[in-house]
């Protein structure tokens, strides 16, 4: 599933058995009845759903329904299969997603320079020799938008071949401590440093001439050597001998590549970061090049339609005029599309996966809206505290009910591979539960079994006719029935599975060549490793009309303009997080160290003693929106102009066991009105705030 193993297995992986097994875990359907959440069967909470959404429908229109994707959906292929029959049958493009607390950023940066949004490198950690890691940290996540399992070997290969990491961080997280240097930075200060970084490797005659086929490398470069950077240690905390020897370095190095994770992309310039760090790439030629940052391939296809133009800000939210990224708004602006009166307003909300009450910005003031709507259905394994606020909770499948397909995160990692599970016991798949859903929506009905075979061999055509249409895909022309009677099997969300694999670089492409098909994968349980990944892919990946890589958007330009205002707040919350949790959720199982985790505010020696807080003490952490009180964590390894807490904890009772590993919400004290402005991303890192002794 998420992880290719190689011995190595993550948080989830660990967990299966117990999650299967999780007395918590949700197993039948729950429907709000006199204000309290009672078990109900299948029939009564769909019949349900079905009614309380004509409802909405009828007295507030079409659109007037959104759904909220959380990030365990990229996980699960079946339930993310289901989000497009979904929305289409809602007739809305009110899809908000965790993404856009997440990578949002990347996808934006991506489509601004590529033409791509899904064309997002990882570093090549086999044959790199300086990796230049911005805020992440693998050792505790596993990487992020990089599959790397066993991490730490590869970065002891690495290092016993004479490479280097250094590690750029406000807090000396736990990969920064295995890193060759670490370099403290203000938290937001990423891009000045990258354009600091740009200036020094221009000066040193770096330039992408005769490298790459690019076009706004003048405008580009030209607005970064005109950026004023007089004091770069106020706006950074990093002096100036120490970025030029960072410059000095990257430009030194055989095989640099420079990375950015969660603390480039959830901060108020993570777009403009997110581009940045693909131009050093660039200037050191190490983009698609073996040892920089290459551009892996997955093995399931999907079909793409034409390129006209940008997509991106398509259409935009109603109240604040946010723009769409990769077809997903910001969850920044959903309090305020619920609240806000008028047409097109919110009235009813699917939330999939996800838990947007704590993860999402300003969570008290969410919880409001979310309790002000007129109807509220969740698809979840477990009851958090966003189900808790539905009239109907469905059960999400075990995970040994579904199949698994890492289609989404198999396109990143540090080699192609491809590894398919099929469900291990049969129970209702998620995947029927979106076909049930969006049936639901489309018709008016709750469909009977016939019904929904009919509209699930509709939604397969629908794919097939896709693949058919693409005159880039290695199926395009072929008769659309022919490749459906070839499918196997002949139900099930392995067809679309099958589909795309066939479809896929190492696909039989229905006949046409030796190569891969679902029956294939699932003889081979323990995944196919389909190579190292290959260079030379930007022909392919670069999607724009002109084919060139652009260095100049608009918005780019705009961005660096935006830039010269950026001032380092003096005290800044930023986050980190627990190996035993996956953001608010897996805290309940044994395995996680049940009652053995805590949620403290980690502050500098220093900034302690400033503010007259010893170890252990009970402390007020204020923002402009909120205030949490925390356990003060004293510690060496954090700069002392942030202190930093994980997300994922509430003081919400009784949703499951695990009450002992309660804590203070974090996202109560981020202001939904602080984010990337290009894309929209809330910047849940760097919230200025204050803290004090109890
Ligand atoms: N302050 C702060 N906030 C953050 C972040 C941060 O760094 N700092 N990180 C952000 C990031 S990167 C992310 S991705 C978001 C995550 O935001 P969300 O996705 O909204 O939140 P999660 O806590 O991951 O909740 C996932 C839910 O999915 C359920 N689930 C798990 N597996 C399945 C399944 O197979 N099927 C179904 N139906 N349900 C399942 C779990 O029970 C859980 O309730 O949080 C963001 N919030
Ligand atoms: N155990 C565990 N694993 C996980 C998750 C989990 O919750 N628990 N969540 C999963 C998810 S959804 C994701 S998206 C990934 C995220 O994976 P990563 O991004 O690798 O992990 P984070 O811990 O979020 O690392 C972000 C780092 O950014 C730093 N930071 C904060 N602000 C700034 C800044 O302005 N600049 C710089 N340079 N750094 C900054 C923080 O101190 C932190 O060390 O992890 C995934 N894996
Ligand atoms: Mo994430």
């Amino acid at each position: 599933m998420m992880c290719f193993p190689r011995g190595h297995i993550c948080a989830k992986g660990l967990s299966l058995k117990d999650l299967h097994q999780d007395p918590d875990r949700i197993r039948k359907p729950l429907v709000r009845q006199d204000g309290k959440l009672v078990s109900a069967s299948w029939e009564e909470a769909l019949e349900l759903v079905n009614r309380r959404l004509k409802d909405v429908s009828h007295a507030s229109g079409d659109g007037s329904v959104a759904v909220y994707v959380g990030n365990p959906t990229a996980h699960n292929f079946g339930l993310s299969a289901g989000i497009a029959p979904l929305l289409r049958s809602l007739g809305t493009r009110s899809l908000f997603t965790a993404g856009t607390v997440d990578q949002v950023p990347k996808h934006l940066a991506s489509e601004l320079m590529f033409g791509n949004d899904m064309a997002i490198p990882v570093p090549d950690i086999l044959h790199c020799d300086l990796l230049v890691m911005l805020g992440a940290n693998p050792v505790v996540s596993n990487g992020s938008l990089w599959i790397v399992p066993k991490f730490r070997d590869k970065l002891r290969d690495l290092q016993k071949r004479g490479g280097r990491l250094v590690t750029v961080d406000p807090r000396r997280n736990e990969t920064a401590r295995l890193a060759d240097q670490h370099i403290y930075i203000r938290p937001g200060a990423d891009a000045v440093l990258l354009m600091a970084i740009i200036q020094r490797l221009l000066g040193k005659g770096l330039s992408v001439d005769g490298k790459y086929k690019v076009s706004g490398e003048a405008a580009l470069f030209g607005s970064i050597r005109g950026f004023p950077l007089d004091d770069i240690e106020a706006l950074t905390g990093i002096s100036e001998d120490a970025v030029s020897a960072l410059a000095d370095d990257i430009a030194g190095a055989s095989n640099p590549v420079i990375y950015g994770r969660v603390g480039t992309t959830l901060q108020t310039y993570g777009t403009l970061t997110s581009f940045l760090i693909e131009v050093v790439n660039l200037l050191t030629d190490s983009l698609d090049r073996e040892g920089g940052a290459m551009f892996p391939e997955q093995p399931y296809a999907t079909p793409s339609a034409p390129k006209r133009g940008l997509e991106y800000n398509r259409y935009q939210t109603r109240v604040s005029g946010m723009p769409e990224v990769t077809g997903q708004l910001p969850v920044s602006a959903l309090a305020e599309e619920i609240e806000t009166e008028g047409e097109g307003q919110i009235r009813a909300l699917v939330t999939l996966a996800g838990n947007p009450v704590v993860s999402n910005p300003d969570s008290e003031r969410l919880q409001k809206a979310f309790e002000s709507l007129d109807f509220m259905v969740s698809l979840d394994i477990y009851h958090n505290e966003t189900t808790r606020l539905a009239d109907v909770v469905l059960p999400g499948s075990s995970p040994f009910e579904d199949v698994h397909y890492d289609a989404f995160l198999g396109s990143m990692g540090y080699k192609n591979a491809a590894r398919y599970s099929p469900a291990l016991i049969s129970g209702t798949s998620e995947w029927q539960t979106m076909l049930t859903l969006s049936a639901i929506a489309a018709t008016g009905s709750v469909p009977d079994a016939t019904a929904l075979a009919e509209f699930e061999d509709n939604v397969i055509a629908g794919a097939v006719a896709g693949y058919c249409a693409d005159e880039t895909g290695p199926l395009h022309g072929r008769d659309a029935q022919e490749i459906m009677a070839m499918i196997e099997p002949e139900s099930g969300i392995e067809r679309l599975l099958d589909l795309g694999i066939r479809a896929g670089r190492w696909g039989d492409h229905f006949g046409k060549q030796d190569g891969l098909t679902l029956k294939q994968l699932a003889d081979t349980p323990n995944g196919v490793d389909l190579g190292a990944l290959r260079s030379g892919r930007l022909p392919e990946v670069v999607r724009h009309p002109d084919t060139v890589i652009n260095l100049a958007p608009e918005v780019i330009l705009a961005e660096i303009s935006r830039l010269k205002d950026f001032e380092p707040g003096e005290l800044s919350l930023i986050g980190k997080r627990k190996p035993q949790a996956n953001n608010s959720w897996l805290r309940n199982l044994p395995v996680q160290g049940r009652g053995k985790q805590a949620c403290h505010l980690e502050i500098h020696h220093d900034t302690a003693r400033a503010l007259d807080i010893a170890d252990g003490d009970k402390v007020r952490v204020s923002s402009s929106v909120g205030e949490v009180t925390a356990v003060a964590e004293l510690s060496e390894d954090i700069a002392p102009w942030v202190v930093s807490m994980p997300h994922g904890y509430s003081e919400v009772a009784g949703l499951m066991q695990a009450q002992n590993v309660s804590g203070p919400n974090y996202n109560v004290l981020a202001p939904a009105g602080r984010f990337d402005g290009p894309s929209g991303t809330t910047a849940l890192n760097g919230i200025p705030v204050t803290v004090s002794r109890i």
